[in-house]
């Protein structure tokens, strides 16, 4: 089918999986520079800062910093509409409470965001991607209200340099992944909130928690003044949707997928109606979790509302309530795999419909407009004797994904702003820390030990995925 008119296709990265110039023109450290990367096992280690070696691959990404021009021009050639990218916070407040912005920084988003439009391409712009200044995770990240004030200035002072060249803003990337609370990396990669090994299961909970309403605070801030600095802004919440499905129509599964669900979910109902649903305060209360508010904390959720929902999706997961007690803390409790469905590489499970059914799900719920921001398959990949990767499973994923959201919004009604594929160019994989997980529709000769020419080949894909959006969806 065509999609509508105006449908944003295009990529989306975020600034520290590509751009590398970690210390370049006043950036500062910011805590994606303290991961360990895929060289080093495949869970990705906090080091007390950074550690020759072991910190490389955020550090050097694939160059995107000095790159830009050329890998927009392949961007243009794919003829995307619309270009997702983050600002790294660092770069601007190189400590996150600095008086003054980095104006260096300042000045290479302005170039790059000219150069998105002068390709013809939207920029859709991540405020905060998994990145806080080092300096704001070790005065506590979000759990401290400081780091609300810090982010507002930060988004204000974008927002307002950018005024004229960015219509989309997303606030915080995945902002629901924190949930996964037993691993480590996303609590600190999302809130800054660097492990403590004296830290019970409920002092973790209770620092999540205690970010996320702060978040909640600074994204309705922001939104709010935003708005207030160019009234034609869009900006949206940015959600990780993994449906969870029952394994089974035992009640018991339904049930206990439908509460997991709320882990997804209640980040929406705070984003679009402004304010805290009854599940979440009734196990706040339940399980002795205690948020301190400032008096007005409320009406600024209230009133800051969200512009349109964005979303990353990559697979679904199952779930069987009576083997919660088998649960090893990794996955989703009573996690077990779908037999309906394949596995990526790294176990990710590939479900084109699942798609389809979270977008029903939210517009069902919210009726706001949905921007798919992420969609992608990462794959172990190398050239063959030609140097021609020809990735044929990724045009397959790509292919059913995308069938899917077209009958979402010929058949279901859903509105659907635009789809970004993730990782558009080979990056440095979030999880992992790879190169060798690759997501790209254009190689990046570079492997885990940055080893390589760094030079960019077209892959089988990228002619696919232009037909695509030459033909507005049509010929897939
Ligand atoms: C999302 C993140 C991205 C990204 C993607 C793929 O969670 O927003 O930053 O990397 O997933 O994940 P990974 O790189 O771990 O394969």
């Amino acid at each position: 089918m065509k999609f509508p008119d105006g449908f944003l296709w295009g990529g989306a990265v975020a600034a520290h999986q590509l751009e590398g110039a970690w210390n370049v023109d006043g950036r500062g450290p910011s805590i994606c520079d303290v991961l360990t990367g895929g060289a080093h096992g495949v869970a990705r280690e906090i080091t007390d800062g950074v550690v020759p070696g072991k910190n490389y691959p955020n550090q050097r990404g694939i160059d995107y910093y000095h790159t830009f021009r050329e890998d927009d021009a392949l961007f243009q050639e794919m003829g995307f509409k619309c270009f997702r990218t983050s600002i790294s916070w660092s770069r601007i407040f190189p400590n996150g409470d600095d008086t003054e912005p980095n104006e260096a920084g300042l000045k290479f988003y302005e170039e790059l965001f000219k150069d998105y439009r002068a390709k013809g391409m939207e920029p859709v712009v991540t405020l905060s991607h998994f990145e806080m200044p080092l300096h704001l995770a070790k005065m506590g990240g979000f759990t401290n209200r400081k780091a609300i004030d810090c982010f507002v200035r930060f988004a204000t002072t974008v927002m307002e340099r950018y005024k004229d060249l960015v219509k989309y803003w997303l606030t915080f990337n995945e902002v629901n992944n924190q949930m996964e609370m037993h691993t480590a990396i996303f609590p600190y990669t999302n809130s800054g909130i660097i492990p403590n090994p004296n830290d019970t299961k409920h002092d973790v909970e209770q620092k999540v928690w205690q970010s996320i309403h702060n978040e909640f605070v600074a994204s309705a801030l922001v939104v709010r003044k935003g708005h207030a600095i160019n009234p034609n802004f869009q900006i949206g919440c940015m959600l990780a949707m993994v449906p969870i499905y029952p394994a089974t129509c035992n009640p018991n599964d339904v049930m206990h997928a439908e509460i997991l669900m709320r882990d997804r979910l209640l980040f929406g109902d705070v984003y679009v109606y402004g304010e805290y649903p009854h599940y979440l305060l009734n196990r706040w209360q339940r399980e002795g979790f205690h948020i301190a508010m400032n008096p007005g904390d409320l009406e600024i959720i209230k009133e800051g509302t969200v512009d349109f929902i964005s979303i990353s999706y990559y697979m679904s997961a199952a779930v069987q309530a009576n083997k919660v007690d088998e649960w090893d803390g990794h996955g989703l409790p009573g996690q077990v795999r779908n037999p309906y469905i394949e596995a990526t590489d790294w176990g990710w499970q590939i479900d084109p419909v699942g798609l389809r059914y979270v977008l029903c799900t939210l517009y069902e719920r919210y009726r706001k407009p949905i921007f798919i921001v992420e969609n992608g398959i990462g794959m172990y990949e190398s050239p063959d004797a030609n140097g021609y990767v020809e990735d044929n499973a990724r045009i397959s994923y790509l292919r059913e994904h995308i069938a899917q959201v077209g009958r979402a919004i010929a058949l279901d009604g859903v509105e659907v702003m635009g789809y970004t594929v993730w990782g558009c160019i080979d990056v440095i994989s979030f999880g992992t820390g790879e190169m060798k997980k690759r997501y790209g529709m254009i190689y990046v000769d570079a492997d885990d030990y940055g080893k390589g020419t760094y030079c960019r080949t077209r892959k089988k894909s990228f002619y696919w995925y232009r037909n695509v959006i030459a033909s507005n969806g049509e010929d897939l």
